[in-house]
């Protein structure tokens, strides 16, 4: 069933880069209206929590290495059929594979550092959120 939010985050190269207003700018131009934003830098042991279903994937500890390199943006979006919407909004994982007009086709860097994060299903739009803003 769609529901009206989803959570994102602006990974570190896309903060390092200075992306925090292009990247907010497209969300905004798509429609999502920001219900939460913080900026946080992670612990090592709290980007392994967050991608913790990622933890038997061989790229997992890199990932936590790499979230947890310097600061990120998380936030929550509303907008009706939020999660899909912003799926479709972000891109594909691996940028070589990013449509012409998506935020990972504009802004990521490679397959690991893709400049933002999107909740796959509505479920996990609540815990991720949750995870930063309890
Ligand atoms: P998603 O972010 O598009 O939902 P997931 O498969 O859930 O993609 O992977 C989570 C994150 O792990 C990706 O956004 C990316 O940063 C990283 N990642 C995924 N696949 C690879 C890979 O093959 N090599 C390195 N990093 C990867």
């Amino acid at each position: 069933m769609a529901t009206n939010r989803t959570f994102t985050m602006i990974k570190p190269d896309a903060v390092q880069d200075n992306h925090i207003g292009g990247i907010l700018g497209m969300i905004e131009a798509a429609g999502f209206r920001i219900v939460e934003l913080q900026k946080v830098q992670l612990t090592p042991e709290r980007a392994g929590q967050f991608y913790e279903v990622h933890k038997e994937r061989p790229f997992y500890q890199d990932l936590v290495k790499y979230m947890s390199s310097g600061p990120i943006v998380a936030a929550i979006l509303e907008k009706d059929n939020a999660v899909a919407d912003f799926r479709t909004l972000i891109g594909a994982t691996n940028p070589a594979n990013a449509e012409d007009g998506t935020i990972r086709k504009k802004y990521a860097k490679s397959i690991e550092a893709n400049a933002v994060h999107g909740s796959d299903s509505d479920e996990n739009a609540q815990i991720e959120g949750e995870f930063y803003f309890a």
